[in-house]
């Protein structure tokens, strides 16, 4: 195509994208029993509970959205790069959350790809984690608590996009960096710009080594097996506009050899950028990086539960590109890789699998999901389409349960969904984005549900609620500083600084009242003693910007200067009993004269 015809398309694409919202149609023609049966599916008894939890990333909220599968509730959300009062996160200065939030950046993030942690190519239900796009950071969230418990700036990137778990037992998280700069140079030179790619311990996350790419990184996986990290790459042009981006017909997908290069890192074959091992894989004896050709801007990068494939979604191009894994390093030409390359719709971006040798790609210009048979489509067999299934509307990721693990459960499939338009009561001159859940147990898609999210679901994951269950625990652990039942007190440690304890259990702070000096530095310590779930108090001190969210076992501290003379009430802000307006105390700050 060229530079031309393409802008044309793309114009043309997004004419196609703006009659099917003009042409908003209604769910299919079933009757009112169908429609009844079908939305019996969704149904979840009161008390009882969902069979998935699904994970949707916040977006540009800055966090994660918990909701239970089929019925689409809303459980929780996690605040991960955002303050959020109600579970005390970042919110307070002098806080932990807060001060470890403020340490890596912005207190917002642009959440995009959650992930979780495997052992033996399933899910162990011990962690989750979650890039922020807009500032080049990861975190991890601890899923016995559904709490963030670190977060790092990953040096050297712009842009963290693309992450994933290293499978079968993630033995690293990588993560993209989706921008191009000149960081690895340290030349402002656009000729010596660079993307990467990041391999990170799991657990503290700090950089083990990372590689240099060409082109820009974009969505990420991993071979079922250790061996392979895949990206795909949409800008082998190396520019720096969008005109730029799409003068090529063929972009990629790169395949980095994990163990190549790890011999090279034992062989001191890289440099130190800004305390990072990085290679450089032009300079490596052992090759590292292959650039298998895909067309056009790809988008999504899906390895198949099976380990045999990586499909790279066309997204400018109509096709999806099957690479036969086990030929990256065996082949030439790299083109001999390639297993196949379907025609699937317009605007393919994501697929996603039930194990029963079916993937679905999302079509965002299309508005449809299609459900194609990946041998009959690799055998060129024209009969590989077996179903479509329009959505509302322009969806980008799909994912289906536990697609991303070796055994899927192919019963449902989520459509993540960037615009509601007509599908929920009026809002103003936004909406809210939309999910769709549709029943993949058949030969057809059924459209069960659709649910609406705050901004913006990217993608989801999920696990089986019997498989996470376990991990949850009932109470938080007591800390090492907690404030034991009887030792609610006062001690002051210095001129000009005091230590307040004090536990918090219905209806009673361990203190009644508290005095400090004005200019004190104040640290207070609350342990929540009790001992069954979901009895959370709080702790706000009126008028002076402090607020602590206290779930069971948990113990929060906060530190700071005691400006203001007077009496402040602290109360507490969770409605734990029939005396909860009465559960509050006295702080006094004696004037400094
Ligand atoms: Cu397709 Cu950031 Cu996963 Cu959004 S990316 S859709
Ligand atoms: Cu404790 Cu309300
Ligand atoms: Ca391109």
């Amino acid at each position: 195509m060229s530079k031309r015809s393409s802008q044309s398309w793309i114009l043309g694409a997004v004419l196609v994208a703006g009659l099917a919202l003009a042409a908003a149609c209604q769910a299919p023609s079933e009757s009112p029993q169908d429609l009844a049966s079908l939305s019996s599916r969704t149904y979840v008894p009161v008390g009882e509970w969902d069979k998935y939890y699904a994970f949707l990333s916040g977006g540009q909220s800055g966090g994660v959205f918990v909701y239970g599968l089929p019925s689409g509730r809303l459980i929780r959300s996690i605040p991960v790069y955002e303050p959020r009062a109600a579970y005390g996160y970042a919110s307070v200065p002098g806080t932990e959350s807060y001060e470890r939030l403020a340490a890596t950046g912005p207190m917002w993030g642009d959440t995009h790809h959650p992930i979780l942690s495997e052992s033996g190519g399933d899910y162990d239900g011990k962690s989750l984690w979650i890039n922020d796009k807009a500032n080049s950071r990861i975190a991890r969230v601890d899923l016995r608590t559904f709490e963030t418990k670190a977060i790092v700036k990953i040096p050297n990137l712009q842009a963290t996009h693309g992450i994933a778990v290293i499978s079968p037992d993630t033995s690293y998280i990588i993560a993209n960096g989706e921008f191009r700069t000149e960081v690895p140079s340290g030349r402002v030179d656009v000729t010596a710009y660079s993307s990467m790619m990041a391999f990170l311990d799991p657990m503290t996350l700090e950089p083990r080594f990372e590689v240099l790419m060409p082109g820009n990184c974009d969505i990420a996986d991993s071979s079922k097996d250790g061996r392979w990290a895949f990206t795909t790459m949409y800008n082998l042009e190396e520019a720096v506009t969008i005109e730029g981006m799409i003068q090529r017909e063929e972009d990629a997908i790169g395949a980095i050899d994990i163990r190549a290069a790890e011999a090279a890192l034992e062989r001191g074959e890289f440099t130190m950028i800004n305390g990072v091992k990085v290679i450089d894989p032009e300079k490596t004896t052992e090759r590292v990086v292959y650039l298998i050709p895909v067309p056009k801007n790809p988008h999504g990068c899906d390895v198949t539960p099976d380990g045999k494939y990586v499909m790279g979604t066309g997204k400018l191009s109509p096709t999806v590109t099957v690479i036969d894994i086990s030929k990256i390093d065996q082949v030439e030409n790299l083109r001999d890789a390639i297993a196949g390359q379907p025609d699937v719709g317009l605007g393919p971006l994501h697929t996603t699998f039930d194990g029963r040798g079916n993937a679905y790609t999302s079509l965002f210009v299309d508005s449809q999901i299609v459900k194609w048979d990946i041998e009959k489509a690799i055998a060129g067999d024209p009969t590989y389409i077996v179903d479509r299934m329009d959505v509302h509307y322009n969806v980008g990721h799909t994912q289906a349960t536990l697609a991303e693990t070796m055994h899927p459960t192919g019963e449902y499939l989520l459509s993540l969904n960037k615009l509601s338009k007509d599908q929920f009561l009026p809002v103003g001159p936004t909406m809210p984005e939309s999910q769709e859940l549709i029943d993949i147990s058949g030969e057809k898609m059924m459209m069960l549900a659709s649910f609406p999210a705050e901004p913006e679901p990217h993608d989801a994951v999920f696990m089986l609620a019997k498989d996470l269950i376990p991990h949850v625990v009932q109470t938080e652990e007591l800390a090492e500083n907690a404030v034991p039942e009887d030792g609610s007190r006062v001690e002051r440690v210095g001129p000009n600084e005091v230590h307040v304890y004090m536990t918090a259990i219905r209806s009673k702070y361990g203190l009644n009242d508290f005095t400090v000096k004005q200019g004190d530095k104040v640290t207070i310590t609350i342990t929540n003693i009790e001992t069954i779930r979901d009895m959370s108090h709080g702790s706000a001190n009126e008028n002076y910007g402090i607020n602590l969210a206290l779930d069971p076992g948990q113990t929060r501290t906060v530190t700071f200067v005691a400006e203001k003379p007077g009496t402040y009430w602290y109360y507490c802000t969770w409605f734990c009993s029939a005396l909860h307006l009465e559960m509050r105390g006295r702080m006094m700050v004696e004037a400094s004269e």
